[in-house]
């Protein structure tokens, strides 16, 4: 699907471009208000695949809306993954907000006129969009810093300046404290008072993450050109200027993920941009400098959720003449990027009597990062292709192991049937499901922003 993709897009290219040039040139930035009424244009010609929800406000009481795409919008099909795109996560990284209207124009536009990629896409997949998680940042940059200046930092912050990408829990902290006990690295818990530790951005896009069962997402960003996947911080960050590769356990497929972003994009794999140079165009977040509290370790140690970032260009408020360009660079890359929550294994886990269980954890030997099944007892597992031993448990059901194979497209479906354990044998894991009223609740401090 991957490699035949392209050719697929480029047919509709000229069409599209003259419809977005007609339209009065589409490919210009968008104050709040512009930015609304673009993604309600798009609701709009495509009613019935799209949905428009907001999941809060900001500080200024902007509404950080979502965009999604689906064959049925605001329901989730089980075994249909849920996806996301998250841009302007800085108010002054601007081109993200761009290219994810663009990309809602774009898969609106093909779906209508039978383009059998985006099409296929829309009926597997629930596509989530949010191009603006920092509206308020934005104004002010807008109106401060335009397109014409190059402030650095003048509205990267949201409206109380707080840099939204050092405003999660620290759950690194608290999974290099657990490698101490039992090692447990997924679905670490929040503090208590989380809510009133964090910025209404953040506590609206925390809240999303943990409502819709989230297998893959992008965040993006500006100011450099590279996909740098986790950990984004070291686990010594108290080492000035050192920097120290930080791998997840699922290090071969975040490397997978950010190439498959950089080697689709116009330049990024070439690996000499802005000045810097990254080595396939693609980056370990801690190795490049470590960052504390970022959305994208917080998604996987927090959520089923795999994360990477992305640094679309060097300047963060390019001008307006360079987002056709930019578009073109950046549209195979993100639907390409998009296609990959199509990989590895996904299946239901059931009971005895075919009643879907929700929070079974699945664990894949060698690999020592477990997901969770969904509300609707579904489980999506990104896998690179090869062979693996996946086990299914959950409190009071008798483990269940397979071999299963995955090959390089689509992902190989393997559902698991578990059998009531007996009394002495039921596995109790303290730690199961972030919903579990058991679960430890974390006592670290959050810390000063
Ligand atoms: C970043 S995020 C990407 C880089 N991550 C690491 N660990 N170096 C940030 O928030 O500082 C860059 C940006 O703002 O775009
Ligand atoms: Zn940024």
């Amino acid at each position: 699907m991957h490699c035949g993709g392209r050719a697929l897009l480029l047919p509709w290219l000229p069409a599209l471009l003259a419809g977005f040039l007609a339209a009065g040139s589409e490919f210009r930035h968008h104050r709040y208000e512009d930015m609304v009424r673009a993604l309600f244009a798009v609701h709009n010609r495509c009613p019935y695949v799209t949905r428009i929800y907001s999941v809060g406000r900001s500080v200024e009481a902007r509404h950080l809306y979502v965009l999604e795409f689906s064959d049925n919008p605001g329901i989730h099909e089980p075994l249909e993954p849920e996806f996301k795109y998250v841009g302007n996560m800085h108010g002054n990284e601007v081109l993200g907000r761009e290219l994810l209207i663009n990309l809602c124009q774009f898969l609106c536009e093909e779906f209508q006129a039978g383009n059998q990629r985006v099409a296929r896409l829309l009926y597997d997949t629930r596509i989530h969009v949010m191009p603006s998680m920092n509206p308020d940042g934005y104004e002010v940059a807008a109106r401060q810093q335009g397109p014409e200046f190059n402030g650095y930092l003048v509205g990267r912050g949201n409206a109380r300046q707080v840099d939204l990408n050092r405003n999660f829990p620290d759950l690194n902290a608290l999974m290099y404290y657990y490698e101490k006990s039992d090692g447990r690295n997924h679905h670490l818990p929040l503090p208590d008072n989380w809510e009133q530790q964090v910025e209404p951005e953040t506590r609206a896009v925390i809240k999303w993450m943990q409502n819709y069962n989230f297998v893959l997402s992008a965040n993006l960003h500006g100011g450099a050109v590279v996909a740098n996947y986790p950990f984004d911080k070291s686990r010594d960050a108290r080492i000035r200027g050192r920097t120290t590769y930080a791998a997840t356990p699922d290090d071969q497929i975040f490397r997978n993920l950010a190439r498959t972003y950089s080697y689709a994009h116009g330049w990024m794999h070439k690996g000499w941009n802005c000045g810097d140079y990254f080595d396939e165009g693609i980056t370990n977040g801690a190795s490049w400098y470590s960052l504390s509290k970022g959305m994208q370790d917080f998604n996987y140690l927090h959520t089923n959720c795999f994360e990477i970032t992305l640094e679309l260009s060097c300047d963060k408020f390019p001008p307006e003449s360079s987002l056709a360009g930019e578009w073109l660079a950046n549209r195979e890359a993100l639907v390409a990027f998009l296609e990959q929550v199509h990989h590895g294994i996904k299946g239901m886990v059931y009971d005895e009597n075919n009643n879907p269980i929700e929070n079974a954890e699945i664990s894949v030997s060698g690999i020592d990062h477990d997901v969770t099944s969904g509300a609707d007892g579904d489980y999506f597992r990104l896998l690179l292709p090869g062979t693996y031993a996946v086990t299914a448990s959950a409190p009071g059901y008798a483990v269940s192991s397979s071999t299963v194979t995955v090959g390089p497209a689509g992902a190989t479906q393997h559902d698991f049937y578990l059998k009531k354990a007996p009394k002495q044998n039921v596995k109790t894991k303290q730690h199961h499901g972030r919903r579990n009223a058991a679960s430890p609740k974390s006592t670290l401090k959050l810390g000063p922003r």
